[in-house]
This record gives C-alpha cells, sequence and structure tokens, in this order.
C-alpha cells in the first residue's frame, strides 16, 4: 500500500517541519514564491503559492506520485484498459473530446469513429431544433427543452448550461428534472406548452427509478395534451446505451443518441448526455467547450511533472488530506453561473474516490476522498467563511475567478474579483492580537473592554487556498476547468490505489428503497425489517392513507 513506502513516509515527516510554519514568513524569504509556485495551462493559471508548502514538499509529493505509478497508470487508461476493474471496463471519457489524433480503443476496437458519429448527429439535431425547423406534433416549433436524468447524467449538463448561459439564446430555454420527488416535474411542467416542448430522457442504463418515474409523467403529461401517442416521436429523445429500453418506452430508436459502457456517468458531459447544452449553446460552442477539455487532456498527458496542472493540484489535496489530517476541501467560484459547479465537482470527486477498499480489495487505513462542498462568492462569505477563517479546522479553498465578466454593470466585477483576492490573503495573513489591538484602540475601545474582545477578534492565518483564473467563463475555459478537476480526482485515486471509476455505494440504498416501496403495498415485503425502518412504514402508510 502507498502508506508503507518511503515516499509517504517522508513526507509524514516533512509535515512536522512544515506545519509550524508561516505561510507569510515563507512569503517575506521569498518574494518570487508566486512565480515558482504558479503555473498556466489552457487559459487557466493556477496560483498555489498561498499553500504550507516548499521546494523540498513538491519533490516529496512527485515522488509519491512516482512510487504509486502514476505514469504507467496515464498509459493504461490511454490503452483503453480495463482500469475500472470492478466493472471490467475502459475509461475513456478523453476519447469524447478527442480533437487530434490520437487513438482509443476499447476491447482492441476503435472508438473515435462511433464517437463522431454521434456528434454529428447532435450537430444535425440541436441545428434542426435551434433554427425551428423540428416540428412538435402540431406543427410548431419547440420553445423548451426538458432533460430527464439524475446523478451523472443530469449534473454536468446542467451545470455546464448556467456556466455558459451568456451563450444562450432566449428562443429556446432548457430546463432540468431530476428528482423523484413530483415537486421538481410538475415546478416545471407548470409553465410549459406541451406542443412546443422536447423532451430528453437521459439515461446510460435506461433503468433508474427517478428517471424513468420522471419520464413516464411527462409522456401522461405530453399525450394527455396532445391525445396521440404519434406525438412521442415528435416529442421525446433519449440518450442511452439501452436500445430495447429506449424502444420499449416507445421512443422511436432513430431519435436515440447513443453512447458506450466505456463513459462513466459523471465523466459523460462530453458525449450525448451533453445534447441539452449543445441545444442551448449550439454546437460550434459546444465543440469550443470539447476542445478546451482536449487541451487539458493533452497537457496531462505530456506536460512535465513539475509543470503539470492537474498533478499538482491533485497533490496538493493529499498533502493536507494524509499528512495534514484536514478531510475536507472547498470550491468557492467567483462567477456566479458557476454555482452549480461545486455540486457537479461533489460527485465527480466523492463518488470516483470516496472507496475505502483499494482496487484489490484491501482494506485502507489511511484517508481517501474529502468532503468537497462550496457556493459562489460573494455569498459565501456571509454564510459559512467564518468557520473557515476561525473556526477549529482547516478547510483548504479553491477560488475560481474569471478576470473579465459577460455583465458589464458599472464596477459590480471589480468588486467581485477584489472580495476573492481578499478572502485568499485574509486566510493567509490573518490579524495578528497587536494588529486587533491596535484596530480597537483606534475605535477608542477602552482597554477593558479591548481585553474581553481582543480573541474573537484574532484571526490565527495561515490558511491554505489555491486561486485559479481565468481570463473569462468561456466554453474552451469552462471544458479545460472541468477536465482538470477530473484529471486531478484520477491523479489522487491512483495515489490513494481506489477504483475511481465505479460507484456501487449508491446500490444498496437503491435495492432497499426498492423493498420499502413494495412494503408500502404489502407488508410481507419488508416482515424481515428492522424495528425502527418498520415503524416509519407504519408512520408513512397511516398519514398516506387519510
Ligand atoms: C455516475 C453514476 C450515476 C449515474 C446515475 C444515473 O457516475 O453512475 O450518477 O449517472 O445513477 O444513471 P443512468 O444514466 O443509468 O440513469
Amino acid at each position: 500500500m502507498i502508506s508503507d513506502t518511503s515516499a509517504w513516509r517522508a513526507l509524514e515527516k516533512h509535515w512536522k517541519d512544515m506545519a509550524g510554519q508561516s505561510l507569510l514568513a515563507l512569503f517575506n524569504h521569498d518574494p518570487s514564491r508566486c512565480t515558482r509556485f504558479g503555473l498556466d495551462a489552457c487559459g487557466i493559471h493556477l496560483d498555489f503559492s498561498k499553500n504550507l508548502i516548499n521546494e523540498e514538499t513538491l519533490g516529496l509529493l512527485l515522488a509519491l506520485a512516482e512510487s504509486a505509478d502514476l505514469a504507467s497508470w496515464k498509459e493504461r487508461l490511454l490503452a483503453g484498459e480495463t482500469v475500472n476493474n470492478t466493472e471490467g471496463r475502459s475509461v475513456l471519457h478523453m476519447a469524447l473530446r478527442n480533437r487530434g489524433g490520437r487513438a482509443y480503443h476499447a476491447g482492441g476496437a476503435d472508438v473515435m469513429s462511433g464517437v463522431r458519429a454521434v456528434l454529428d448527429r447532435m450537430r444535425v439535431f440541436s441545428g434542426e431544433v435551434r433554427s425551428g425547423r423540428w416540428l412538435g406534433y402540431t406543427g410548431r416549433s419547440i420553445t423548451d427543452v426538458v432533460s430527464l436524468g439524475i446523478g451523472g447524467s443530469s449534473l454536468g449538463p446542467k451545470m455546464a448550461c448556467q456556466a455558459l448561459r451568456p451563450y444562450q439564446t432566449p428562443a429556446l430555454r432548457v430546463h432540468f428534472v431530476s428528482n423523484v420527488d413530483g415537486a421538481d416535474l410538475s415546478q416545471v411542467l407548470a409553465a410549459l406548452d406541451p406542443e412546443t416542448t422536447m423532451f430528453i430522457v437521459a439515461s446510460k442504463t435506461f433503468t433508474t427509478q427517478e428517471t424513468l418515474t420522471n419520464a413516464k409523467s411527462a409522456r401522461d403529461w405530453c399525450l394527455t395534451k396532445l391525445g396521440n401517442s404519434a406525438a412521442v416521436a415528435r416529442h421525446f429523445v433519449a440518450v442511452s446505451t439501452n436500445r430495447d429500453a429506449v424502444s420499449a418506452f416507445g421512443i422511436d430508436p432513430k431519435n436515440m443518441f447513443e453512447f458506450w459502457d466505456w463513459v462513466g456517468g459523471r465523466y459523460s458531459l462530453w458525449s450525448a448526455i451533453g445534447l441539452p447544452l449543445a441545444l442551448a449553446i449550439g454546437m460550434d460552442r459546444f465543440d469550443e467547450l470539447l476542445d478546451g477539455a482536449h487541451a487539458m487532456d493533452e497537457h496531462f498527458i505530456t506536460a512535465p511533472a513539475s509543470q503539470n496542472m492537474p498533478l499538482i493540484l491533485g497533490l496538493l489535496g493529499i498533502w493536507y488530506n494524509n499528512f495534514g489530517a484536514v478531510s475536507t476541501q472547498a470550491i468557492i467560484p467567483y462567477d456566479q453561473n458557476l454555482r452549480d459547479f461545486p455540486t457537479y465537482l461533489q460527485q465527480v470527486d466523492m463518488e470516483s474516490n470516496g472507496k475505502r477498499v483499494t482496487r484489490d480489495g484491501e482494506l485502507i487505513g489511511y484517508a481517501t476522498g474529502p468532503v468537497v462542498w462550496g457556493q459562489p462568492g460573494t455569498d459565501a462569505q456571509h454564510s459559512f467563511f467564518q468557520l473557515i477563517h476561525q473556526g477549529t479546522r482547516i478547510v483548504p479553498v479553491d477560488f475560481i475567478l474569471p478576470l473579465r465578466s459577460h455583465h458589464l454593470l458599472g464596477d459590480h466585477h471589480a468588486k467581485l474579483a477584489a472580495n476573492a483576492l481578499a478572502q485568499a490573503q485574509a486566510l493567509m495573513r490573518g490579524r495578528t492580537e497587536g494588529e486587533a489591538r491596535a484596530e480597537l484602540e483606534a475605535a477608542g475601545m477602552s482597554p477593558d473592554d479591548i481585553e474581553a474582545l481582543l480573541p474573537h477578534r484574532v484571526f490565527p492565518g495561515n490558511r491554505p487556498s489555491n486561486m485559479l483564473l481565468v481570463d473569462q467563463l468561456t466554453p474552451y475555459a469552462l471544458g479545460a476547468l472541468i477536465a482538470l478537476y477530473e484529471h486531478k480526482v484520477f491523479v489522487q485515486g491512483v495515489i490513494w490505489g481506489v477504483n475511481s471509476f465505479d460507484q456501487w455505494g449508491v446500490e444498496l440504498g437503491k435495492q432497499l428503497a426498492g423493498k420499502i416501496l413494495k412494503g408500502f403495498a404489502d407488508e410481507a415485503e419488508v416482515a424481515d425489517t428492522d424495528a425502527s425502518t418498520a415503524d416509519l412504514i407504519v408512520r408513512y402508510k397511516a398519514m398516506a392513507e387519510t
């Protein structure tokens, strides 16, 4: 296991040296720190100078990546080997955005021709709908698209549609419904006209309870209003790997966009799962998103280790997670349109690396995936930043800031940017007792009051953060940013020795929900259940029957 290597032990020892160091002192000692600990790739600038690291730290972390054999795992990924070993699958999301001549194979067969064929179909279809040429059953153009999907079949396109709102046309609105809670679908449908609404049923397996329940209710809504099952062909398309189930649902396989079992759900935005985004921003812009991700892929594959942005980002996470005993990672975009980005990354990171056994099934004795969370600044500053500044826990923060806004509104953007920079600065420098005292004295406070208030006004500082700058939140920049985090998660998974591409942890709850659902109708189904769940079932039924 990686924790048995000398590289790991060296880092354990090194943390003890670094933990007592002051970031401010490190900067005072070496003002060029932000040049040495800064990287540029694919339009992203990563300033990682506000981390508790020095050259030795980086060297030791890079040695750890070598001990984990990262280079050969990258090769296995690129070669289409079944790196998703528990599901026996290749992991080829890089093929979906492969804009160059690299060959990708799964099970020895080329995948690129299929990828290109589906992208071509997406171009034709999105062009038809966006231009108004695709007509609904009653001959009217489509004004609203509703994506029905959940998890990996929803979070990516939903996040990206929001992120790229400035590229959308008001003539075509895209909505997302994922929750099986009827409130989600009902509230979206309430404002829509079935004659001008198109549904995309996005489900890799086409067996997911939430998506199929929503799809059936949407089909009922459509047919009730349009009165003929022939309408389904004009108002429903599917994105799936399961042709038979799509047909059985009543969707014409001609209206199905294919993808493949070597695309993991949370890595599928780049496939036809991105169709809602292609409809929202057009296929040329969608291509730019793929271009940005592809550029980051090539950077990850070819850049030397010390210059490799996803590798460095991943190693910094490992530094705190495994040597500083920090169990969390905040993602704070200073861009309102990136509001869904933390949620999206939560799945990419936590579903990928939230594992407790190695790829070979051995129980792991060190921390793996952190708790990832966040929300946009400046709002976050007025909710949970108190804990990040003055709480007892260390929370490393990734700040993400586009330097130019799409919205030229007075001095809003200057204020937004100033806040982002100030938060990172405050976390690093804190406020000493002397500084706090001077401020209170200047405010004319009595000595007794100063003594009472002083401990509350001190900020410990020395709290780590990364700053990621992009010029502007374009499709290209978003593609590069997402791919950066995907590869970061891969790096960490390799070092922890886990399979980052399965998600068995979501199975048990699904199975039990199926059983409990049957138990609502037939007590015998849950006769063997525990007392607590049995009591809750009784309470639910009593209320549901009134
Ligand atoms: C992602 C997971 C999961 C999946 C959903 C939806 O990596 O596999 O989030 O995307 O459970 O599954 P379907 O696309 O099969 O409906």
